[in-house]
């Protein structure tokens, strides 16, 4: 435990005030304790050292002009965090609340998340402190063209391949793509979740929410059971909760809540999702006008949650998706959501769970399986839709959909049987985290001091 406490102290003196670093980079160091002891190797190679920091870290001013004439500036950030198993990949943030912390919590997640996908991709993130919320389309364009002219030279397809991630969809990607291939000159797959009408891959943007379900799934089929028939808590409401509730829908199973920042919302017969995709991805709407068109539902303000937590898992469920942010998901939501009959979460954002949360999961053995794992069905469609552009080729949605769910069984397999092989077969925190460490370790080894 002592190589723990050392690392974060050092992280401290380094990078002071990155506390989501310090608790992603925690998480996984604490996981890392039984493989770090019998393999000397990793320890003389100096791979926790070198992992726990950014291979590149790239911090820029992006000023632009909004309708009226006044000139902001925010921050922008490009984390390039490993290399070691292919070019560095990962989305790109827009959110009033991100700084360095967030974005090298988020980098570092990366890295294992896209080694557990088996495919050739580094670990990096990026975003800025910008809030689209209530700015017009050419707001967003001027921010999104500003933010490129700086970012441009550090990314391409062989290099560093940003995605979305919260406030960044296929609009924003659209404008920074125009602005990359302005400045370049060069038409090439440099982002993924592009538009399909210009090099984007079908089931890509379904691809996080739709692996969310799957690895649920594949965890009930180890004890014999389905999703069929379950009711689900989800919470968010934008891109992965959307198609997490979608696939839900599909495999026979009840969403019965979702969330945005305003608060929450719980509709007992099932959310309506055909109108929650009117209100978010058409309209850019708050959830609270649900309830024009569903007066039987209910809407619970941000400002009515409870002291020790989040209104949306307050309900009886038997499954919980969470799909909005980091920390969303406290101590006092956990022991809620298994009080009320909760046998499964499957993480479809990024560190939604806090360590305690984690740890009541754990403590009562119910099926949990981890963002890194759960959620990484996006960033491995990212890399079919790399694929896909490298070789000039566009496949189907069922070719897609196929690949994904096989990168999500293999996932969950190898996390499992890591799991089991350290002698703790229900904790896929362990097995998703010391799984993705030997790849990337070991191919830092066999790449050298660099
Ligand atoms: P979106 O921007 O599409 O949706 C985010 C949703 O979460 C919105 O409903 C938003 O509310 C809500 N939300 C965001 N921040 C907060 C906050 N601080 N407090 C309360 N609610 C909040 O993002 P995505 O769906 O793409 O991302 C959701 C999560 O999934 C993130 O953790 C992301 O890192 C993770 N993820 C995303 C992947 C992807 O492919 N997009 C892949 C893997 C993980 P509102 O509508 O009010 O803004
Ligand atoms: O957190 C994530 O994995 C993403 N936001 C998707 C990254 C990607 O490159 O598709």
């Amino acid at each position: 435990m002592n190589y723990i406490h050392s690392t974060i102290a050092q992280l401290k003196k380094t990078s002071p005030a990155q506390c989501e670093f310090y608790q992603a980079v925690e998480e996984v160091l604490e996981s890392l304790e039984p493989i770090l002891e019998n393999t000397p190797d990793y320890q003389t190679n100096a791979i926790i050292e070198r992992l726990v920091e950014p291979e590149r870290q790239i911090m820029f001013r992006v000023p632009w002009v909004d309708d009226k004439g006044n000139i902001h500036v925010n921050k922008g950030y490009r984390i390039e965090f490993n290399s070691a198993l292919g070019p560095y990949k990962g989305g790109l943030r827009f959110h009033p609340s991100v700084n360095a912390s967030i974005i090298k919590f988020l980098g570092f997640e990366q890295i294992f998340k896209n080694a557990l996908t088996g495919l050739p991709i580094g670990g990096g993130k990026g975003g800025s402190n910008f809030d689209p919320k209530g700015r017009s389309d050419g707001e967003i364009m001027r921010f999104c063209q500003s933010f490129m002219n700086e970012l441009y030279r550090h990314i391409g397809p062989t290099t560093d391949v940003p995605a979305g991630d919260i406030g960044v969809g296929a609009r924003e990607i659209g404008y920074m793509f125009g602005q990359y291939k302005r400045l370049t000159g060069r038409y090439e797959g440099a982002f993924t979740g592009k538009s399909l009408l210009w090099g984007g891959s079908l089931a890509r943007k379904e691809a996080t929410g739709y692996g969310a379900v799957y690895f649920a799934n594949y965890m009930l089929q180890e004890a014999n059971d389905t999703l069929e028939g379950k009711r689900c808590l989800v919470s968010g409401a934008g891109n992965v909760a959307i198609y997490a509730m979608e696939k839900l829908y599909q495999l026979g199973a009840t969403p019965i809540s979702c969330s945005d920042s305003g608060g929450t919302l719980y509709h007992e017969s099932g959310i309506d999702l055909a109108l929650i995709k009117q209100i978010k991805e058409g309209d850019r709407a708050s959830l609270a006008s649900y309830i024009d068109s569903h007066p039987d539902a209910r809407f619970i303000p941000r400002a009515d949650y409870p002291e020790d937590g989040h209104a949306v898992w307050r309900f009886n469920a038997d499954a919980a998706f969470p799909c909005a942010t980091q920390n969303e998901l406290t101590q006092a939501d956990a022991q809620a959501l298994i009080a009320n009959g909760c046998i499964l979460v499957s993480e479809g954002a990024n560190m939604p769970a806090t360590q305690d949360a984690i740890n009541v999961f754990l403590d009562a053995k119910i099926a949990y399986g981890p963002g890194k794992a759960a959620n990484a069905g996006g960033v491995a469609t990212s890399q079919l839709e790399m694929a896909q552009n490298a070789s000039m080729q566009t496949w189907t949605f069922e070719e897609v959909d196929t690949k994904l769910q096989q990168i999500m069984k293999n996932i969950f397999d190898t996390a499992s049987s890591t799991a089991k092989e350290f002698g703790q077969p229900n904790n896929l925190v362990l097995g998703a985290n010391i799984a993705a460490f030997r790849r990337v370790a070991d191919a830092m080894i066999e790449q050298g001091v660099v």
